[in-house]
């Protein structure tokens, strides 16, 4: 299919007199298009082929050794006003960065290809759907963002003569670690991104997209763009309610989504609809509907094994790609934490020879698999339904060793937005006793947010005035620790037996303990069935509250509230309320 929309055409023409490429390709989602390119990649040493019989369609890539990971302090929210992008943001006015940028872009695909890619965020049909069109210089992009995404003629189709998509525009430049920017352009729709070949800075329908641009975007066409993920439990009599949940990168947010219930819990399930975004609006019936709009996982690669994760694991066995891991000599691909024996020799993520007495890491800790969300084993039947499910909680959480209990419930919406908005994950602390570094990160978004961080707290307070029935909202932390710095709670797929809890909580159907900080579980209410080693006097030890550890935590959160100029005077409220509650 040509393209025909007069948008999107004279955009390409314009970018393309600025990057001066050799060739343009418009990429229509085939498969004859995916050997062709992996062909090609293949060819010029940028990907490497698997041994198709173990791992078939599956490539291997590596990025360079400078380019690893996301850049949050290259990243740049490009607003007219600065307030607009607020204190957790790094700002530049749009002319300016334009201008910047543009010096970087200009000629820098000569020699090369320009691949045109349009591509839909959301069910091909569902009304939460966003198109958007990368512009990139990489065919590991195209071949990722074919996973990723809904790419093809199926996004001209969704677009028709709309001038209503998102521009990206991607080139890989110099690599060059000093010029590497990021740039949103919230008012334009727009993302540039140069000198990175590095999925989060280069997939510019994830990050950049689906949560920057499109919480711009969501605030002023009253949804929510959210860093979450989204999972179904289906009960023996095959009722299936959902759960949204916000946590901040490695606190193990692929892993819940894709959970394997504990043996005792005959006849429960968990369905993954997404691992990583969720995109959320008030429904007819009153509820808040969700969809995810991606269509793959990329994935961290270290520590995903059959007992950790095997659901991920097995996602990844065809048509993944997968980055900076190690390449054995069978032509296969090992991390650390795969639970598998390393092999004898392999080439590292840096393309070294390697063996297990290397006095490096293998694999980067940040290395991925980008993988099919379709091939995983616990997939949602409603993960592409184009109304999205319904959602009954919101789980928010983050690393706390002593602070936080396993779970509790906020008094109401407000008050979930208050404990939203003042999650907090702590650095893991070396030495027994030491409690580490308390960093905020609310609702996950810090790195994510396209606008003024107060203003996207006050969208949240607005939301529970439209949304009727509203999800409850609850705090769920896995990571308390003993004196000795050792996890207390079994975490993995005995966080279900806590699932189980909020959704009785959701269905009414248990009591709590009202304390300061919210509703707790009484300690008999959370089903310990053959847990091993772990007793009930654990349990109420993770489920206290310490009030002293309050007092520390509220002056923290009085702290992180002054750097807000746009604070929604609710917000303080909360806190006024919390100190009270305390006798403070
Ligand atoms: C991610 C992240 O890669 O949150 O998903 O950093
Ligand atoms: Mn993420």
């Amino acid at each position: 299919m040509v393209c025909t929309n007069k948008h999107v055409l004279q955009w390409v023409e314009e970018m393309a007199a600025l990057t001066k490429p050799d060739r343009i390709e418009w990429m229509d989602g085939s498969e004859e298009e995916r050997d062709r390119l992996e062909a090609h990649s293949v060819s010029i040493r940028e990907m490497y082929r698997l041994d198709q019989e173990k791992y078939p369609g599956c490539l291997l890539h590596r990025t360079a050794i400078n380019d690893v990971a996301r850049v949050e302090h290259r990243t740049f929210i490009c607003t007219s006003k600065k307030e607009d992008a607020g204190p957790t943001n790094n700002w530049m006015a749009p002319a300016d960065a334009y201008d910047k940028v543009g010096r970087l872009f200009d000629g820098s695909m000569k020699g090369r290809t320009m691949y045109v890619i349009p591509y839909i965020m959301g069910p091909v049909g569902s009304p939460f759907s966003k198109v958007g069109v990368e512009l990139t210089d990489s065919s590991y992009v195209v071949l990722n963002m074919r996973i990723m995404t809904r790419m093809g003629d199926v996004a001209w189709k969704q677009l028709g003569d709309s001038p209503d998509f998102v521009k990206g525009l991607h080139g890989k430049a110099q690599i060059d670690e000093e010029n590497r920017y990021i740039m949103h352009f919230p008012e334009d729709k727009t993302i540039w991104s140069v000198n990175s070949g590095y999925g989060g800075n280069v997939l510019l329908g994830k990050k950049c997209f689906a949560l920057r641009i499109a919480s711009h975007m969501a605030r002023q066409e009253g949804w929510m763009a959210e860093h979450m993920l989204i999972l179904g439990i289906e009960d023996p009599e095959g009722r299936v309610e959902y759960v949204t949940g916000a946590f901040p990168s490695a606190c193990g947010k692929t892993n819940l989504a894709m959970l394997i219930p504990p043996a005792y819990a005959k006849g429960y399930r968990v369905w993954t609809v997404g691992d990583d975004i969720a995109w959320m609006r008030p429904g007819e019936d009153g509820r808040l509907w969700a969809i995810n709009p991606e269509s793959g996982f990329f994935g961290v690669a270290p520590g995903t094994s059959m007992k950790s994760n095997p659901n991920a694991l097995l996602t990844t066995r065809r048509n993944t790609i997968f980055t900076n891991v190690v390449h054995t000599e069978d032509n296969g691909v090992w991390w650390e934490g795969m639970g598998v024996p390393p092999p004898a020799r392999g080439i590292d993520w840096k393309g070294n020879p390697w063996t297990p007495e290397s006095p490096e890491k293998g694999a980067n800790p940040n290395s991925r698999f980008t993988a099919p969300a379709s091939q995983c084993p616990c997939i949602s039947p409603e993960w592409e339904n184009p109304a999205g499910v319904p959602i009954s909680a919101i789980l928010f959480g983050g690393r706390r060793a002593r602070t936080a209990p396993l779970v509790y419930q906020s008094f109401d919406w407000n008050h979930g937005v208050f404990v939203g908005a003042t999650m907090a994950s702590e650095t893991t602390a070396a030495a027994a006793h030491a409690i580490g570094v308390v960093r905020r990160d609310p609702m996950a978004m810090l790195p994510f947010c396209g606008y003024n961080m107060g203003d996207y707290f006050r969208h949240w307070l607005e939301m529970g005035e439209r949304i009727r029935r509203k999800p409850l909202i609850f705090n769920v932390n896995w990571f308390r620790t003993d004196d000795g710095g050792k996890f207390i709670w079994p975490g993995f797929g005995d966080n279900f037996r806590v699932l189980r809890w909020i959704l009785d909580r959701c269905d009414g159907k248990v009591d709590a303990v009202e304390t300061p900080i919210g509703y707790v579980p009484k300690a008999e209410d959370i089903d310990l069935t053959d847990l091993e080693g772990f007793t009930l006097e654990d349990l109420r030890g993770i489920l206290t509250i310490d009030a002293d550890l309050w007092q520390e935590e509220i002056k923290g959160i009085e702290e992180y509230f002054a750097k807000f100029d746009h604070l929604p005077g609710e917000l303080r409220s909360q806190l006024d309320a919390l100190k009270k509650r305390f006798g403070i």
